[in-house]
């Protein structure tokens, strides 16, 4: 399908997502009628021919796709995507049907007042029923740690979501490392945002593949966190604070 003008780009990252999407663009088909919108596939040479899916559905929806040699990434994906996309304004979903597409309408509309909108789990009205057990005790613990970014971001609740919308010239003038999961959080760190807006949703289970988040993603994590709390200033001032208390302290200890 020839796509002209687009006001509003859909990034979506895959990695053997063969089954999920279809039913996700015309989930978006349907949720997203009288809205010039395109879907960013960004694809990294999954195994099971996702991206021969992609190519498909492009014949008759608004889609279109970009391969990468290998796995590099979600967040990677995701930059890539939204350097790609032509809309002004850019939503980030998976593509597993663990966001419903559904939302998407309000987390449009929700940047009229604000720059980005966060589709959350855990505002009123959303929850996490899709994440399990240990799952949801690593995330929690995760977003506890997410000011080490930068203390602003503690004022979302779902910082881990991988779930949102922003216009996209706030995401360009930006250096992103983009390790790992979790770009939203580096964003928010980074950006120059003034008010972000978070819209609740049910982040269901994934009735089609598998996850892809194994262990390490616990360490890029850690290493996202060192990083960007290093860039954002975040970290020299900790370690200054504590050896200024440490010199204060000794000091009075010597003095007594
Ligand atoms: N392009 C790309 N997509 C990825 C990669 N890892 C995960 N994804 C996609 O990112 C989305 C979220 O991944 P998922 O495994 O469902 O993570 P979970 O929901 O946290 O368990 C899905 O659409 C995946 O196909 C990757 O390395 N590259
Ligand atoms: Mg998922």
């Amino acid at each position: 399908m020839r796509i002209v003008s687009v006001d509003v780009s859909i990034v979506v990252p895959t990695y053997c997502e063969r089954e999920n999407l279809p039913i996700l663009v015309e989930r978006l088909a349907k949720a997203l009628k009288g809205i010039k919108y395109e879907i960013v596939v960004v694809d990294d040479n999954s195994p099971d021919g996702t991206a021969e899916v992609a190519r498909r559905l492009s014949s008759k929806y608004p889609v279109r796709v970009f391969v990468r040699p290998g796995k590099l990434g979600l967040a990677s994906a995701v930059l890539t995507g939204i350097r790609l996309a032509r809309g002004k304004y850019v939503v980030v979903m998976d593509a597993d049907l663990q966001h419903p597409p559904e939302v998407v309408p309000q987390l449009i509309s929700a940047l009229k007042r604000a720059d980005i909108a966060v589709a959350s789990r855990f505002v009123r009205g959303g929850s996490a029923k899709g994440l399990r057990g240990l799952r949801y005790l690593v995330s929690r613990v995760a977003w506890l740690l997410s000011p080490l970014a930068h203390p602003r971001v503690f004022v979302v609740r779902d910082s881990m979501s991988g779930f949102f919308a922003i216009r996209r010239e706030l995401v360009l003038g930006t250096r992103l490392r983009a390790i790992g999961y979790k770009i939203l959080l580096e964003i928010l760190a980074k950006c120059p945002w003034r008010r972000v807006l978070e819209v609740p949703y049910v982040f269901g289970e994934r009735v089609y593949g598998r996850s892809k988040l194994g262990r390490g993603e616990v360490i890029n994590y850690l290493v996202l966190l060192l990083l960007v709390s290093l860039d954002t200033g975040v970290l020299p001032l900790l370690l200054s604070t504590i050896i200024l208390i440490g010199i204060a302290v000794a000091a009075l200890v010597m003095l007594a």
